[in-house]
């Protein structure tokens, strides 16, 4: 939602119309992972904090330092807080802005996947393991090789394959990397190198990981999201294009890539038979909330889906102090999702 809406809000208000309340409220969290492992949900967020930086297009604000790992026993149980997961200075390469995280399971060890800023300025991503979903986890010395920008989500494949999807746009540093190499010209510009509105729209990226969950297995690749002729999205077509917030999940043996629009608000996705891709554009999942951002995950717990969202209504609109929620997510008999409004008008 538009940062001038935002001060017309009455949030007692708009409180009673949301569709869902915070998990947690002794903590910001926002950017929700969700997985199910040993039959409990665990939800791998940002942790939002007001370090005192002040709101710009490339995220200074969002100066986060650490991550928490939040537990559910099942989808109406209490959220726990299980405390402190990682923090960046537990992380030799990371110098700040601790981003959105994912997690997954391989024989018995918790990989944490997450974005930091290391000290040259430049989005890496990270990985960091524990004998524990909860944590704490011990990251490793050096960020992926060949990782770049933000916003991992990595997804299991049926076939037992890991893929790593990722990228955004602005603050996240994407379009830094059209040319293959970090173009640091015009530092302070969260939009220097955008593509022009009639251009192809910057695309997430892939990549296959290692057995070991610690590296890239292949060179990173671009996903195609097309629109309903077969013609990839447009720079312009801000409604419908990819911003930042990758999420893949596979109902009904069809592979399903989800993202944020950013700059337009939205959550949409686009359907695809490979876990590369091309994925068509089908519609929105997520209507704007409040605050400027939206990241999502899709998980299934005990054979019914749900959206793990995040909005600022707790913290009254502030953009980078964002609670975590839930909603239930339908399927029509099609495969499409019907969209969610997260207040009721
Ligand atoms: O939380 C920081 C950034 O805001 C995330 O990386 C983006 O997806 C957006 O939610």
């Amino acid at each position: 939602m538009p940062e001038e809406n935002i001060k017309h809000i009455d949030f007692e208000d708009l409180n009673k119309k949301a569709i869902s309340q915070p998990i947690v409220s002794n903590i910001y969290t926002a950017d929700p992972s969700a997985h199910v492992f040993n039959g409990k949900i665990y939800i791998y967020p940002s942790h939002d904090i007001d370090a005192g930086e002040a709101f710009d297009d490339l995220g200074s604000h969002f100066a986060m330092e650490d991550y928490h790992v939040i537990s559910m026993d099942s989808i109406n149980s209490k959220a726990v807080d299980n405390g402190v997961a990682l923090h960046v200075d537990n992380v030799a390469w990371a110098e700040k802005q601790m981003w959105a995280p994912d997690a997954h399971e391989k024989d018995g060890t918790y990989y944490l996947f997450f974005p930091a800023k290391a000290y040259d300025g430049i989005f890496r991503i990270g990985v960091a393991t524990s004998s524990s979903p909860t944590g704490p986890f011990k990251a490793q010395p050096k960020a992926i090789k060949e990782s770049f920008s933000i916003d991992p989500a990595v997804f299991k494949d049926d076939d037992g394959s890991y893929y790593m999807y990722f990228g955004g746009l602005w603050g996240g540093q994407l379009q830094r990397w059209r040319s293959g190499s970090f173009n640091a010209n015009e530092p302070d510009s969260p939009t220097a190198f955008i593509p022009k509105d009639n251009e192809p729209a910057l695309l997430p990226i892939v990549a296959k990981m290692s057995n070991d969950l610690l590296e890239f297995d292949e060179t990173p690749k671009q996903l195609e999201i097309l629109d309903e002729k077969g013609s990839l999205l447009l720079a312009g077509d801000i409604e419908r294009r990819f911003f930042e917030a990758s999420w893949m999940h596979k109902y009904n043996g069809k592979y399903y890539f989800s993202y944020s629009t950013g700059d337009s608000h939205f959550i949409c996705y686009a359907i695809g038979d490979s876990p590369y891709g091309p994925f068509t554009y089908k519609g929105k999942i997520l209507e704007p909330v409040v605050g400027w951002t939206s990241h999502h995950s899709i998980c299934e717990v005990e054979g019914k889906w749900y959206l793990f969202y995040h909005d600022s209504s707790l913290s009254k609109g502030v953009t980078h102090l964002r609670s975590v929620k839930i909603a239930e997510i339908t399927y029509k008999e099609d495969g499409t999702i019907v969209p969610i409004k997260p207040y009721i008008e």
